[in-house]
Protein backbone atom coordinates (compact mmCIF):
# COMPACT_ATOMS: atom_id res chain seq x y z
CA UNK A 1 0.00 0.00 0.00
CA UNK A 2 1.87 3.34 -0.85
CA UNK A 3 1.59 6.75 0.36
CA UNK A 4 -0.03 5.89 4.05
CA UNK A 5 2.86 8.68 5.75
CA UNK A 6 1.78 10.93 3.24
CA UNK A 7 -2.09 10.63 3.99
CA UNK A 8 -1.87 10.10 7.99
CA UNK A 9 -2.69 13.52 10.21
CA UNK A 10 -3.21 11.97 13.36
CA UNK A 11 -1.11 12.65 16.55
CA UNK A 12 -1.12 9.31 18.31
CA UNK A 13 -3.12 6.49 15.93
CA UNK A 14 -0.77 5.16 13.32
CA UNK A 15 2.04 6.22 15.55
CA UNK A 16 4.27 3.66 15.03
CA UNK A 17 2.43 1.91 11.83
CA UNK A 18 3.76 -1.53 10.79
CA UNK A 19 2.97 -2.37 7.38
CA UNK A 20 3.41 -5.82 5.99
CA UNK A 21 2.93 -6.85 2.69
CA UNK A 22 1.53 -10.55 4.03
CA UNK A 23 1.34 -11.78 7.27
CA UNK A 24 -1.27 -14.45 9.52
CA UNK A 25 -3.31 -11.83 10.86
CA UNK A 26 -3.06 -8.11 12.09
CA UNK A 27 -5.12 -9.12 15.02
CA UNK A 28 -2.28 -11.45 16.16
CA UNK A 29 0.48 -8.60 15.51
CA UNK A 30 -0.91 -6.24 17.05
CA UNK A 31 -1.39 -8.29 20.02
CA UNK A 32 2.05 -9.49 20.55
CA UNK A 33 2.95 -5.85 20.10
CA UNK A 34 1.15 -5.16 22.64
CA UNK A 35 2.58 -7.50 25.21
CA UNK A 36 5.59 -6.68 24.61
CA UNK A 37 4.76 -2.50 25.16
CA UNK A 38 3.53 -1.27 22.31
CA UNK A 39 2.11 2.48 23.11
CA UNK A 40 -1.51 3.13 22.43
CA UNK A 41 -2.11 4.13 18.88
CA UNK A 42 0.06 1.70 16.87
CA UNK A 43 -1.45 0.19 14.26
CA UNK A 44 -0.56 -2.62 12.04
CA UNK A 45 -1.89 -2.99 8.28
CA UNK A 46 -1.37 -5.61 5.67
CA UNK A 47 -2.11 -6.27 2.15
CA UNK A 48 -3.04 -9.80 2.77
CA UNK A 49 -3.71 -12.37 5.76
CA UNK A 50 -2.91 -16.15 5.60
CA UNK A 51 -5.05 -16.59 8.54
CA UNK A 52 -7.42 -13.56 8.83
CA UNK A 53 -10.23 -13.87 11.44
CA UNK A 54 -13.69 -13.45 12.31
CA UNK A 55 -15.02 -14.20 15.77
CA UNK A 56 -15.63 -17.34 17.14
CA UNK A 57 -12.66 -18.23 14.93
CA UNK A 58 -14.79 -17.62 11.94
CA UNK A 59 -12.12 -16.53 8.53
CA UNK A 60 -12.36 -13.41 6.94
CA UNK A 61 -11.19 -13.71 3.64
CA UNK A 62 -9.37 -11.07 1.19
CA UNK A 63 -8.24 -11.24 -1.84
CA UNK A 64 -3.85 -9.64 -1.60
CA UNK A 65 -4.04 -6.05 -1.96
CA UNK A 66 -7.81 -5.47 -2.61
CA UNK A 67 -8.92 -4.49 1.06
CA UNK A 68 -8.41 -2.37 4.04
CA UNK A 69 -7.02 -5.02 6.81
CA UNK A 70 -5.73 -3.55 9.46
CA UNK A 71 -5.59 -3.21 13.50
CA UNK A 72 -5.37 -0.70 16.16
CA UNK A 73 -3.96 -0.52 19.77
CA UNK A 74 -5.59 1.18 22.68
CA UNK A 75 -4.95 1.32 26.20
CA UNK A 76 -8.09 2.70 27.34
CA UNK A 77 -9.06 3.41 30.65
CA UNK A 78 -11.89 1.60 30.89
CA UNK A 79 -12.53 -1.61 33.09
CA UNK A 80 -13.33 -5.14 31.03
CA UNK A 81 -16.77 -5.24 31.17
CA UNK A 82 -16.46 -1.34 29.05
CA UNK A 83 -14.37 -2.87 26.03
CA UNK A 84 -17.49 -2.73 23.56
CA UNK A 85 -16.71 0.49 23.47
CA UNK A 86 -13.76 0.55 21.60
CA UNK A 87 -15.47 -1.40 18.79
CA UNK A 88 -18.05 1.22 18.91
CA UNK A 89 -15.53 3.83 18.05
CA UNK A 90 -13.96 1.89 15.50
CA UNK A 91 -17.48 0.87 13.73
CA UNK A 92 -18.30 4.46 13.32
CA UNK A 93 -15.20 6.01 12.28
CA UNK A 94 -14.79 3.01 9.65
CA UNK A 95 -18.37 4.08 8.59
CA UNK A 96 -17.48 7.87 8.61
CA UNK A 97 -14.20 7.27 6.66
CA UNK A 98 -16.24 5.46 3.97
CA UNK A 99 -18.50 7.58 3.32
CA UNK A 100 -15.90 10.50 2.95
CA UNK A 101 -14.13 8.88 0.57
CA UNK A 102 -16.88 7.09 -0.87
CA UNK A 103 -19.67 8.79 -0.75
CA UNK A 104 -21.55 5.55 -0.01
CA UNK A 105 -24.14 5.61 2.60
CA UNK A 106 -23.39 3.45 5.22
CA UNK A 107 -25.38 1.74 8.23
CA UNK A 108 -24.35 -0.45 10.94
CA UNK A 109 -25.48 -4.12 12.40
CA UNK A 110 -25.25 -5.06 15.77
CA UNK A 111 -22.78 -5.95 17.09
CA UNK A 112 -19.91 -5.32 14.57
CA UNK A 113 -20.54 -5.24 10.83
CA UNK A 114 -20.93 -2.16 8.59
CA UNK A 115 -23.66 -2.67 5.71
CA UNK A 116 -24.86 -1.36 3.20
CA UNK A 117 -29.00 -1.42 3.58
CA UNK A 118 -31.12 -2.97 0.97
CA UNK A 119 -34.91 -3.32 0.34
CA UNK A 120 -35.26 -6.13 2.28
CA UNK A 121 -32.08 -6.74 4.09
CA UNK A 122 -28.36 -5.83 3.92
CA UNK A 123 -24.60 -6.60 2.69
CA UNK A 124 -21.45 -7.06 4.62
CA UNK A 125 -18.99 -4.64 3.86
CA UNK A 126 -16.42 -4.95 6.54
CA UNK A 127 -16.16 -6.87 9.71
CA UNK A 128 -14.60 -5.64 13.45
CA UNK A 129 -12.74 -8.28 15.55
CA UNK A 130 -11.80 -6.43 19.19
CA UNK A 131 -9.59 -8.06 21.51
CA UNK A 132 -8.00 -7.82 24.72
CA UNK A 133 -5.83 -8.23 26.90
CA UNK A 134 -6.65 -7.74 30.82
CA UNK A 135 -5.09 -8.29 34.19
CA UNK A 136 -7.83 -9.30 36.50
CA UNK A 137 -10.97 -7.12 35.46
CA UNK A 138 -8.89 -3.94 34.32
CA UNK A 139 -7.91 -3.89 30.16
CA UNK A 140 -4.70 -3.51 29.88
CA UNK A 141 -5.19 -3.27 26.23
CA UNK A 142 -7.79 -3.65 23.55
CA UNK A 143 -6.98 -4.83 19.60
CA UNK A 144 -9.69 -3.64 17.18
CA UNK A 145 -9.11 -5.31 14.02
CA UNK A 146 -11.27 -4.43 10.70
CA UNK A 147 -11.71 -5.56 7.66
CA UNK A 148 -13.09 -3.41 4.89
CA UNK A 149 -13.58 -4.66 1.22
CA UNK A 150 -12.34 -1.78 -0.63
CA UNK A 151 -11.46 -2.28 -4.30
CA UNK A 152 -12.44 -6.61 -4.28
CA UNK A 153 -13.96 -7.44 -7.51
CA UNK A 154 -17.25 -7.99 -8.24
CA UNK A 155 -17.14 -11.55 -9.04
CA UNK A 156 -15.03 -11.95 -6.45
CA UNK A 157 -16.96 -11.32 -3.95
CA UNK A 158 -19.03 -14.44 -4.12
CA UNK A 159 -16.30 -16.41 -2.70
CA UNK A 160 -15.78 -14.58 0.02
CA UNK A 161 -19.08 -14.94 2.25
CA UNK A 162 -22.89 -15.10 0.83
CA UNK A 163 -23.88 -11.19 0.86
CA UNK A 164 -20.59 -9.73 1.36
CA UNK A 165 -19.89 -6.88 -0.83
CA UNK A 166 -17.28 -3.97 -1.39
CA UNK A 167 -16.80 0.02 -2.01
CA UNK A 168 -16.15 -0.83 -5.81
CA UNK A 169 -18.74 -3.66 -6.22
CA UNK A 170 -21.19 -0.84 -4.77
CA UNK A 171 -20.24 2.77 -6.59
CA UNK A 172 -17.98 1.40 -10.18
CA UNK A 173 -15.20 3.43 -8.50
CA UNK A 174 -11.46 2.21 -6.69
CA UNK A 175 -10.85 4.46 -3.95
CA UNK A 176 -7.08 4.34 -2.77
CA UNK A 177 -6.56 2.44 0.43
CA UNK A 178 -3.94 4.67 2.21
CA UNK A 179 -6.20 7.53 2.31
CA UNK A 180 -9.26 5.29 3.62
CA UNK A 181 -6.75 4.29 6.57
CA UNK A 182 -5.48 8.03 7.01
CA UNK A 183 -9.55 9.00 7.58
CA UNK A 184 -10.20 5.88 9.83
CA UNK A 185 -7.23 7.16 12.10
CA UNK A 186 -8.40 10.25 11.90
CA UNK A 187 -12.38 9.48 12.59
CA UNK A 188 -10.37 6.80 15.53
CA UNK A 189 -8.63 9.71 17.41
CA UNK A 190 -11.60 12.40 17.56
CA UNK A 191 -13.78 10.41 18.84
CA UNK A 192 -11.56 8.57 21.73
CA UNK A 193 -11.17 12.01 23.15
CA UNK A 194 -14.86 11.33 25.04
CA UNK A 195 -14.15 7.21 25.51
CA UNK A 196 -14.60 7.47 29.44
CA UNK A 197 -17.86 8.87 29.19
CA UNK A 198 -19.25 7.20 26.40
CA UNK A 199 -22.53 9.13 26.22
CA UNK A 200 -22.37 10.71 22.63
CA UNK A 201 -20.61 7.88 21.84
CA UNK A 202 -23.23 5.79 22.24
CA UNK A 203 -25.82 8.49 20.65
CA UNK A 204 -24.00 8.14 17.77
CA UNK A 205 -23.57 4.57 17.39
CA UNK A 206 -27.23 3.89 18.44
CA UNK A 207 -28.26 6.46 15.49
CA UNK A 208 -26.81 4.33 12.99
CA UNK A 209 -28.13 1.19 14.32
CA UNK A 210 -29.87 -0.29 11.50
CA UNK A 211 -31.26 -3.15 13.31
CA UNK A 212 -33.01 -1.08 16.19
CA UNK A 213 -36.95 -1.56 16.42
CA UNK A 214 -37.02 -4.83 14.23
CA UNK A 215 -37.94 -8.18 14.75
CA UNK A 216 -34.99 -10.21 14.73
CA UNK A 217 -33.66 -13.45 15.24
CA UNK A 218 -30.23 -13.51 17.24
CA UNK A 219 -27.98 -16.79 17.87
CA UNK A 220 -25.64 -16.43 20.48
CA UNK A 221 -23.48 -19.30 21.51
CA UNK A 222 -25.83 -20.89 23.44
CA UNK A 223 -29.34 -20.07 22.16
CA UNK A 224 -31.83 -18.93 18.99
CA UNK A 225 -33.76 -15.53 20.33
CA UNK A 226 -37.01 -14.25 18.99
CA UNK A 227 -37.87 -10.73 19.08
CA UNK A 228 -37.63 -7.18 18.86
CA UNK A 229 -34.16 -5.44 18.85
CA UNK A 230 -35.45 -2.54 20.91
CA UNK A 231 -32.08 -0.85 21.98
CA UNK A 232 -28.28 -0.59 22.86
CA UNK A 233 -26.93 -0.65 26.45
CA UNK A 234 -24.03 2.10 26.94
CA UNK A 235 -21.91 -0.58 26.76
CA UNK A 236 -22.94 -1.85 23.47
CA UNK A 237 -24.90 -4.92 24.79
CA UNK A 238 -28.67 -5.44 22.88
CA UNK A 239 -31.66 -5.54 24.75
CA UNK A 240 -34.34 -7.94 22.90
CA UNK A 241 -37.92 -8.05 23.92
CA UNK A 242 -38.77 -11.69 23.46
CA UNK A 243 -42.51 -12.86 22.45
CA UNK A 244 -43.12 -13.41 26.13
CA UNK A 245 -42.19 -9.77 27.12
CA UNK A 246 -38.71 -10.52 28.92
CA UNK A 247 -36.31 -8.04 27.86
CA UNK A 248 -33.07 -9.83 27.70
CA UNK A 249 -29.34 -8.41 27.28
CA UNK A 250 -27.24 -9.79 24.85
CA UNK A 251 -23.31 -9.18 24.81
CA UNK A 252 -22.41 -11.28 21.68
CA UNK A 253 -24.33 -12.93 19.01
CA UNK A 254 -25.32 -12.49 15.52
CA UNK A 255 -28.09 -11.10 13.89
CA UNK A 256 -30.54 -11.56 10.89
CA UNK A 257 -33.87 -10.19 10.22
CA UNK A 258 -37.25 -12.40 10.85
C1 LIG B 1 -16.07 -10.22 11.57
O1 LIG B 1 -16.32 -11.42 12.19
O2 LIG B 1 -16.81 -9.70 10.77
C2 LIG B 1 -14.73 -9.61 11.96
C3 LIG B 1 -13.77 -9.53 10.80
C4 LIG B 1 -12.49 -8.82 11.19
C5 LIG B 1 -11.43 -8.94 10.13
C6 LIG B 1 -10.23 -8.11 10.44
S1 LIG B 1 -9.11 -8.03 9.10
C7 LIG B 1 -7.90 -7.31 10.10
C8 LIG B 1 -7.97 -8.03 11.44
N1 LIG B 1 -7.15 -9.23 11.45
C9 LIG B 1 -7.89 -10.34 11.55
O3 LIG B 1 -7.43 -11.52 11.57
N2 LIG B 1 -9.19 -10.01 11.66
C10 LIG B 1 -9.39 -8.57 11.63
P1 LIG B 1 -17.72 -12.17 12.15
O4 LIG B 1 -18.83 -11.25 12.55
O5 LIG B 1 -17.50 -13.39 12.95
O6 LIG B 1 -17.94 -12.52 10.63
C11 LIG B 1 -17.19 -13.51 9.98
C12 LIG B 1 -18.00 -13.96 8.78
O7 LIG B 1 -18.00 -12.93 7.79
C13 LIG B 1 -17.44 -15.19 8.08
O8 LIG B 1 -17.88 -16.36 8.68
C14 LIG B 1 -17.99 -15.01 6.67
O9 LIG B 1 -19.33 -15.48 6.60
C15 LIG B 1 -18.05 -13.51 6.49
N3 LIG B 1 -16.90 -12.99 5.72
C16 LIG B 1 -15.65 -13.47 5.63
N4 LIG B 1 -14.89 -12.67 4.86
C17 LIG B 1 -15.72 -11.67 4.43
C18 LIG B 1 -15.54 -10.53 3.60
N5 LIG B 1 -14.38 -10.21 3.06
N6 LIG B 1 -16.61 -9.73 3.40
C19 LIG B 1 -17.82 -9.99 3.94
N7 LIG B 1 -18.04 -11.05 4.73
C20 LIG B 1 -17.00 -11.88 4.98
Amino acid sequence: MNGIQEHLETEHFGHPLVYMSTTGSTNDVAKEMAARGAPEGTVVVADEQTAGRGRLDRRWLAPAGTSLLCSILFRPPLPLSRANRLTMLCSLAAADAVEEVSGLLVDLKWPNDLIISTKDGWRKLAGVLTETGVTGMELDFVVVGLGINVNVPREVLPDLAPGATGILAETGRAVDRAALLAALLAGVEARYAGIEDGVRLHAAWTARLATLGRQVIVTTGQEVLRGVAEEVDLDGALLLRTPDGDLRRLVAGDVTLR
